[in-house]
This record gives C-alpha cells, structure tokens and sequence, in this order.
C-alpha cells in the first residue's frame, strides 16, 4: 500500500514537472488572441485569431493571423491585394509611443505570417486591416502581451503642434481639426532642409500613409493622400490600383509631390494619436500628431 502510495505520488510529480515545463518553456509558449472589430459603425463580416510564437528574444516574435467569415471555422484563403499587399499589419504599443508597420505578402492556406522585432516589452494592440476575397477592407484589432511590462497607459496627448521634425525633413500639417462623421480635409506638407522635399519615393504606392488611433476606444482609421497637384495624383492612383505594381523602392515610380490632401472622416470626437509614413528616398519616416476630433 505505502510501496503504491509512493508510486503514485512520483508519477504525479513527475507529471507536474513536465506540466509546468511545457507551460513555461518560452519556445513553446504560443498565445493565441481572438481579434475585434475595429471599424467603428460597421459590422464585422470577419473573426479572427492571432497566434504568436517566440522567434528569439521574448520581444521578436512571429505572428500567425488567420481570418474566418463570420459564422465559418475555416480560414479565408483568397485575399484581394490592397496596395500590393494581402494584410497589412500595424502594432501600437499601449503608451502610443512606437509604431510599426508591417504587410504579409501573401496568404498560405489561410495563414498570414509576420515576424515583428518589438523594441520594447509592452502590451501592443495590433490591427489587421485586409481585404479577404467578396468581403471588402476589414480590420481587426488584438491586444498582444510582448514581455514583461506593466501596465502603460497612453502618454498624455497634447493636441495643436502642427510641425515635427523627422531626420532631415519637416512634415506641416496646415489644421488638425477634424469634424466627427463627416470628412475633413488636411493638408499636409513635407519639406527637407526647409524647402519642399523633392526625392520622396512612393511608399506601397502612395505618397504617404496615414493612420490615426482614438485615444479613448482605440478605433481605427487609416487614410492615403492625393497628391495637391492632381496630375501627380492621377499617376499615383493608376500605379497603386494594379496589384503587384506597388512596389515600394520602384526606381522608375512617379516624384511624389510633398504637398499632400487627406480626407479624414472619424467615428467620434475626441484626441486621436496619428502617424504619417513616407519614404524620404532611402529611409522610411514615420512621424506622429494628434489630431482633435469635435
Ligand atoms: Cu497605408
């Protein structure tokens, strides 16, 4: 009886090593998140799950992003390329102090990977924006743990600084005063070494790329420019409509002109956080505003 008794307390030891060695061993730690909505006024004819996998530090990882029509269990598998891209990725850190943007090129039976160095531990929220086939644009938004951080809330956001500076270039944003539920227009301008920047190079196809976070609900807008002059805007419109032709670093791609226009419609007054993206020629620049919705 004691002999048994022994017996079976080792097996349940040894079954409890191995339990907690699977739980913690950081390669095998996979977490698997469900997305939300972030589309704010529209029905989501998508869910979603992200699953993200170390792939060497505990702050690079490799996401796995499957997308299922709603009501169905098998993954999307046909996407209609936005800007040459299947999804694209965007990863905000909770304090809204980092901004990456990354794009799966292509869906392999249903999976869309990325790998993301994350320059800190934080909790990253993680917006999905693609266009799965017959669907139309869909976002979804997951929370990722990266690390060990505590908890950051956003930095306070201080709306009315209409100019930042970012290497050599300056990026002026004529108003940040957006009207809540209908488009507003901005007007963005980059120069370089205070004259209007000549050598900008498309980005994915456009100009610039605009993506703007509500600091309260984290709704999620995501805007590209036409070009001021509506020539250049023609040209950027016709090279990005063709998928595959969107190559960033295109040595023959159009001058993209530095006086930009936006229409930015948001769901709902308040502070939004927003980043502009372009290409300075040989680097990508991302720059953040706030802007104030009313
Ligand atoms: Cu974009």
């Amino acid at each position: 009886m004691s002999k048994r008794l022994s017996w079976s307390r080792q097996a349940v030891a040894a079954l409890l090593s191995l339990v907690a060695l699977v739980l913690t061993d950081p390669a095998d730690a996979a977490t698997v998140i469900q997305g939300q909505n972030a589309l704010t006024g529209t029905t989501s004819k998508v869910t979603g799950t992200l699953t993200a996998m170390p792939a060497g530090q505990p702050t690079d990882l490799r996401l796995d992003i499957r997308l299922m029509q709603t009501g169905q269990t098998k993954p999307v598998t046909k996407y209609d390329p936005d800007l040459g891209k299947a999804m694209h990725v965007i990863a905000i850190s909770e304090d809204f102090s980092v901004f990456i943007h990354h794009h799966v090129d292509h869906v392999i039976d249903g999976n869309g990977q990325v790998r993301i160095r994350f320059p800190k531990p934080a909790l990253y929220h993680i917006y999905v924006d693609a266009m799965p086939h017959t669907l139309g644009q869909q976002v979804l938004r997951f929370e990722l743990p990266v690390g060990d951080a505590p908890a950051a809330p956003p930095l306070k956001l201080s709306p009315g600084i209409l100019a930042a500076d970012s290497g050599p270039f300056q990026v002026t944003f004529d108003s940040l005063d957006l009207v809540a539920g209908e488009p507003s227009m901005l007007t963005l301008h980059i120069a370089e070494n205070g004259k209007p920047a000549k050598d900008l190079k498309p980005f994915l196809g456009v100009g610039a790329h605009v993506v703007l976070i509500a600091a309260d609900g984290l709704d999620y807008v995501h805007v590209h420019p036409m070009a001021a002059s509506a020539m250049a805007g023609g040209r950027d419109m016709a090279s990005h409509e063709m998928p595959g032709m969107a190559m960033p670093h295109e040595p023959s791609a159009a001058a993209i002109s530095p006086d930009m226009m936006l229409h930015v419609a948001v769901p709902k007054p308040g502070l939004y956080k927003l980043w502009v993206q372009f290409d300075g020629g040989r680097t990508l620049y991302t720059v953040p505003f706030v802007a104030a919705a009313r």
